[in-house]
């Protein structure tokens, strides 16, 4: 059984510039008022249908499609609350994923990416890498300015300006990196499980190293680069390390409390006292809330199926896709539920099932 929203556009006022969310508490971009705990992010819709066709027939499935191309469903997994939440491609879908989902839900959250990748390290096609760490490759605009006085660089050089940058390395979770790599044994032999680094690149094209005559991308020494700065890079791809970055940032960050403003009563109304009086909700403006956001707010980590082989230009056939996706789908749902959260939110009134019935 499914409950559907569908938001083709954005028709809401939103309140507050700062952590825009609708007046009944939606976020501005996911367009959720609440998910699970454990959570699963994918990059392609279809994915997180597939990934929901294992959940539990005997629970109602949430389903939310966002205007800005968010894709949510929440159900349950072997009795237990999941989200499976598609987020499109790139840094900025992953940042505004994290950043609403975690405004969203009390408690820890664990989240898990699986996505694709390329490799540039000892794996192939068909393989699976689960990143222990990540890294970031960003464009240096700075560089291509002078291109007109200097095609060839060479002031940039002299001066050892690179034309990308690459960050240092960001950590998964580590509990949960092993447990995915267990699982995968079940299914794959271990030369074709990979875990070292991953190389999160703010382009497909030009910070991926490829090749684009349309452009002076300035990128043929790139891979030679990350490999001096990182010798265990494996995989690159466009969203892992905005995760492990944010999950570190929202663990370094300090136990929120904050005063509920009358003209922001429902945005905050999870998070302060209410009295419920004949049918209509009163709300104390004195209280100071707080934010269930437990030291390790977020634990991340992330699975990775091997679609292309930069070393050999490989590409990898849909039927060993389907595979994969499979046998490491269901490892990944197998691994959410098994993990103690630290701090869950609980089925009150705001619980994803009871907000079914809303819609
Ligand atoms: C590029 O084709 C996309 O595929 C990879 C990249 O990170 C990027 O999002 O991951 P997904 O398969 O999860 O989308």
């Amino acid at each position: 059984m499914f409950s559907y929203i569908d938001h083709s556009e954005m028709k809401d006022k939103l309140l507050n510039a700062n952590f825009p969310k609708t007046a009944e508490g939606r976020v501005y971009h996911v367009e959720i008022k609440r998910v699970a705990n454990r959570i699963i992010t994918v990059g392609d819709p279809s994915r997180a249908q597939l990934f929901a066709e294992w959940l539990d027939k005997d629970t109602p499935i949430f389903k939310c499609n966002s205007a800005r191309g968010f894709f949510t469903l929440t159900g349950k997994y072997k009795g237990v609350p999941v989200s499976i939440m598609g987020i499109g491609m790139g840094y900025p879908m992953m940042d505004i994923f994290v950043r609403e989902t975690r405004a969203t839900v009390d408690g820890q959250l664990i989240i898990i990416r699986f996505g694709s990748c390329g490799t540039i390290g000892k794996g192939t096609v068909g393989h699976m890498v689960v990143p222990k760490g990540a890294f970031a490759v960003t464009k240096n605009f700075d560089y291509f300015y002078n291109y007109y006085e200097d095609p060839d660089m060479t002031k940039n050089e002299e001066k050892n300006v690179k034309p990308y940058n690459v960050s240092k390395v960001f950590y998964a979770d580590q509990e949960i990196c092993e447990l995915l790599q267990t699982k995968l044994l079940n299914y794959l032999p271990a030369n074709e499980i990979h875990t070292g680094l991953n190389a999160t690149c703010d382009s497909f094209y030009s910070s991926q190293g490829r090749e684009d005559g349309n452009f002076a991308d300035h990128n043929k020494e790139l891979f030679t680069y990350i490999k001096k700065k990182h010798p265990q890079a494996e995989s690159l791809e466009m969203e892992t390390f905005i995760l492990y970055h944010l999950a570190k940032c929202s663990n370094d960050a300090p136990i929120i409390k904050r005063k509920k403003s009358i003209t922001n009563e429902r945005i905050n109304e999870r998070h302060i006292n209410v009295n419920k009086m004949n049918d209509e909700v009163k709300y104390d403006e004195n209280i100071i809330t707080t934010i269930k956001k437990p030291k390790n707010s977020i634990r991340a980590a992330a699975i990775m199926m091997v679609f292309t082989d930069r070393k050999t230009d490989e590409f990898i056939d849909p039927s060993r896709t389907k595979y994969l996706e499979t046998v490491a789908g269901l490892a990944v749902l197998d691994v959410l539920i098994s993990i103690k959260l630290e701090e869950e939110q609980e089925n009150d009134d705001e619980c994803v099932w009871n907000l079914i019935n809303q819609h």
